[in-house]
């Protein structure tokens, strides 16, 4: 493919390699992003993820339409817990716990509906869907396996939430090597200040973590390819 193209981006421009990256799309699912589903129920304003959704669409549509690579995640667990370690289940509200009952089925377990992905953004044919017991993707998944066979060495990083999988995912691939550029307006957090300071850490220190840059100017990007 063609030369990298510049992206404007915090802490600095970022050099998108049209050959060499992922779309990584972090656990937009029923459970975290649906009115009347597990995150509300817990206290949460999902609309504070949901403002996502409609720039994540635009970024995902543009990728596909070039035939990039683009991997979704879904956090969640086998019906039998036997992969989710005592210390994460036994965490949270007494009340709500995963596997539990929730409005949209068992809560964060595979093949649940809650446990899938929200229909704006439904994985099309080609597309890898990595399922993962943790926060980061690449703890006891294919992940890292997935993006040495295709080759990239940047990811483009989105969906929810800022500080927690998003964050985990990012700073795992930072330790293995990948450039990270986080799109501020696709990942989203339940708590604005979360939001604010996870978007200021990844990119403090010279880009510690990686870059941040917006939607509109990676879709700029793109139509430069
Ligand atoms: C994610 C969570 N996906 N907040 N999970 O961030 O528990």
């Amino acid at each position: 493919m063609s030369d990298p193209v510049s992206i404007p981006a915090n802490p600095a421009t970022f050099p998108l390699d049209p050959g060499g990256f992922a779309l990584v799309i972090i656990d937009m699912q029923r459970d975290f992003l649906e009115p009347g589903g597990f995150g509300e129920s817990l206290g949460n304003d999902v609309g504070q993820l949901r403002r996502t959704i409609q720039p994540l669409r635009a970024v995902l549509d543009a990728t596909r339409a070039l035939g990039l690579p683009v991997v979704h995640t879904r956090e969640g667990h086998l019906p039998d817990l036997s992969d989710c370690p005592p210390s994460k289940l036994n965490r949270g509200l007494p009340s709500r716990r995963i596997g539990d009952p929730g409005p949209n089925g068992r809560i964060l377990i595979r093949g649940e509906y809650g446990h899938d992905i929200i229909d704006e953004l439904a994985p099309v044919a080609g597309e890898a869907v990595v399922d993962k017991p943790g926060k980061g993707a690449f703890y006891g998944t294919g992940f890292g396996d997935l993006l040495v066979a295709a080759g990239v060495s940047q990811l483009v990083v989105t969906g929810v939430t800022t500080e927690v999988c998003v964050h985990t995912t990012v700073r795992e691939a930072n330790d293995r090597g990948y450039d990270c550029l986080v799109l501020e307006d696709c990942v989203g957090s339940y708590f604005p200040e979360f939001q604010a300071a996870g978007l200021a850490m990844i990119a403090a220190q010279g880009g510690i973590f990686g870059w941040t840059a917006t939607s509109a100017d990676y879709l700029k990007a793109l139509a430069a390819i």
